[in-house]
């Protein structure tokens, strides 16, 4: 392809909206442009990335045995009523009326539309095991759409369901999986970790999230730096306390704090460390209200919280709420007189002597407050979450923590859907049976945004070789006969040769398309101009590291394809 045939309008400046690299980067490169909040054109060059990574995605899932086929986006609220999930969700699924007043959705995921293609279809065991999958457009109506594709509300996601006859099948459908998520991040250049997730209420209890390590996640991921434990912050685990204080039980005695509420401002007035003091935190689960009470330098884990309490989420309660039930202004909060609230505790507190407590006073603490002696908990759980140095709670070594974006997720879903949807097969012995389910996700967008976060510098992008646009960016920096009819010739060679060749044939000056050929982050760059060809070569520079040589142009093909296998970066 010509730069003077293709639109890549690349950007001098940072646009002022993008927070993050990839998004600059993604706007500056001219790959994608903005409709509206959170929905994008993928231009020429974003397009052709998106459909590289599609074809490594699709590559391993038929590889792994899966069959591709294409579901609708709009997805009738019927099936959504079925499995409940219509009311469920809020603004974020569009929903809209079609000409006969029917009730329709954007399709935000399709686990009611393929357990009802599956209900209608497939009835005995010997067709399992079954693994469907798309690469399709879906809509999320996100309440913050930002960071460009990496939360779009339209977005395009591979989104693959297995259905076997047992939890064993399911089993085996699930590694097929996970291997499978494995080889296409590996074949898309990424430096990734799977960890265990939290599976909310989908269902199952076994799920894992591919996670780009990169400072700009959203996600938190906690990891062990010995053996293999790796999980999202959400679900790492925290051991039980294994030592408790051993220090005699001193006297209880109120204390004056005057507008000292927060951790610090209590600490500091009392001259004491945050491993001293129990917060006590009034959440809303459900209906009702509970106190969770937490050591001063831990933070309460509310994923743990709302699968310990069963309820889908929890939240602070306000300060009227606060002051209604502890009879004080939040800060002042402390189990002892606490009525009318379930009091549960991070096990952290359970080995704790003499703390500092609010007193369900204004401005007052208590001081030298022991459990049992001066107030019960109901239940002691691993409520926190897990912080850098604690110990990994499977296998050896410590936690360290890092920010990661998720770019797939498998679930192991059991029966959740095949349930409300009586999706069942007849088995071996004429049985009905409620098929077993796996759902298996990847954002193909937000693959492409963690490959520019994980690689990229001041000047640019730098695309790992599977998923570059194009693998070489052919420069003429001279307008001659010479120069035009010696990079004419190189471009179909090249082209011949199995590369994908980008020809920047404008007149635009040399540094105007050195500094776009940087920014658009090509691996290759070859150099074509009068001075170079009259010493018989052209140059050669990778855009990894910069390396630059000079060579003959009759030399390139084969000096390109050792580069491409010798390097990391695979052949297409
Ligand atoms: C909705 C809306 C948003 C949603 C969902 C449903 C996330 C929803 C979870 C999943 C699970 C898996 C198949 C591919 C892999 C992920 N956000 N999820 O179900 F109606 Cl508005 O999508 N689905």
């Amino acid at each position: 392809m010509k730069t003077s045939q293709l639109l890549i309008p690349t950007l001098r400046d940072d646009p002022g909206e993008a927070e993050t690299v990839s998004h600059r980067l993604m706007l500056r490169a001219g790959l994608i442009r903005k409709v509206a909040a959170g929905i994008y054109t993928y231009l020429p060059l974003g397009l052709r990335v998106i459909r590289k990574i599609e074809q490594i995605i699709r590559e391993e899932m038929n590889r792994a045995g899966a069959q591709e086929l294409l579901m609708p986006i709009a997805s009738p609220a019927e099936l959504w009523k079925e499995t409940g999930r219509w009311d469920y969700y809020g603004k974020e699924l569009l929903r809209f009326k079609d000409r006969h007043e029917r009730d329709f959705c954007l399709g935000p995921t399709h686990e009611e539309v393929i357990t009802d293609l599956f209900r209608r279809e497939v009835r005995s065991y010997r067709q399992l095991p079954l693994n469907f999958y798309q690469i399709q457009t879906k809509f999320r109506d996100e309440i913050r759409p930002r960071f460009g594709l990496m939360r779009g509300r339209e977005f395009i996601m591979k989104d693959a369901y297995s259905f076997d006859l047992d939890e064993a099948g399911a089993k085996i459908s699930y590694q097929n999986m996970y291997d499978a998520y494995t080889r296409i991040f590996t074949r898309c250049g990424l430096t990734f970790r799977a960890v265990e997730a939290d599976t909310g209420l989908i269902g199952g209890d076994v799920s894992h999230e591919f996670m780009v390590l990169a400072d700009t996640g959203e996600a938190m991921v906690a990891y062990s730096d010995h053996g293999s434990y790796a999980a999202n912050l959400e679900r790492a685990e925290v051991l039980p306390p294994t030592e408790s204080d051993t220090a005699p039980l001193l006297p209880l005695t109120l204390i004056a704090t005057p507008q000292r509420r927060t951790v610090d401002e209590v600490t500091a007035f009392l001259q004491i460390t945050p491993r001293h003091l129990v917060k006590t935190l009034l959440y809303k689960a459900g209906t009702e209200s509970v106190a969770v009470l937490i050591r001063g330098d831990h933070e309460v884990n509310e994923v743990k919280l709302a699968r310990l309490l069963k309820v889908t989420d929890v939240a602070l309660s306000d300060p009227e709420t606060v002051q209604r039930l502890t009879g004080c202004p939040p800060g002042f909060a402390g189990p002892i007189g606490l009525q009318q609230v379930r009091i549960l505790a991070d096990w952290a507190v359970q080995g704790m002597k003499n703390v500092v407590i609010g007193a369900n006073k204004a401005d007052t603490h208590y001081q030298n407050a022991n459990v049992d002696r001066d107030f019960t908990v109901e239940q002691f759980a691993d409520l926190r979450n897990a912080q850098a140095g604690d110990p990994s709670p499977r296998g050896s070594g410590v936690l360290t923590l890092a920010k990661g974006i998720e770019v797939g997720q498998v679930f192991l879903l059991g029966t959740k859907y095949s349930d409300k949807m009586n999706a069942t097969i007849l088995d071996e012995h004429g049985k009905e049976r409620l098929a077993i389910m796996g759902c298996y996700g990847i954002g193909v967008g937000r693959t492409a945004a963690a490959a520019i976060e994980q690689h990229h510098d001041d000047k640019g992008i730098i695309w790992p070789f599977p998923i570059a646009p194009f693998h070489l960016h052919l420069l003429t920096v001279s307008q001659s006969e010479r120069t035009t009819e010696t990079a004419a010739r190189l471009y179909s060679e090249l082209t011949a040769a199995g590369f994908d060749v980008l020809w920047d044939d404008r007149s635009d000056r040399a540094g105007v398309k050195f500094n776009d050929a940087d920014l658009i982050g090509i691996p290759f760059q070859i150099v074509v101009g009068d001075k170079g060809l009259a010493d018989g070569i052209v140059e050669l520079k990778i855009r990894r590291g910069g390396d630059k040589s000079r060579i003959a142009p009759g030399n390139l093909s084969t000096h390109l394809r050792t580069l491409c296998t010798a390097t990391d970066i695979p052949t297409a």
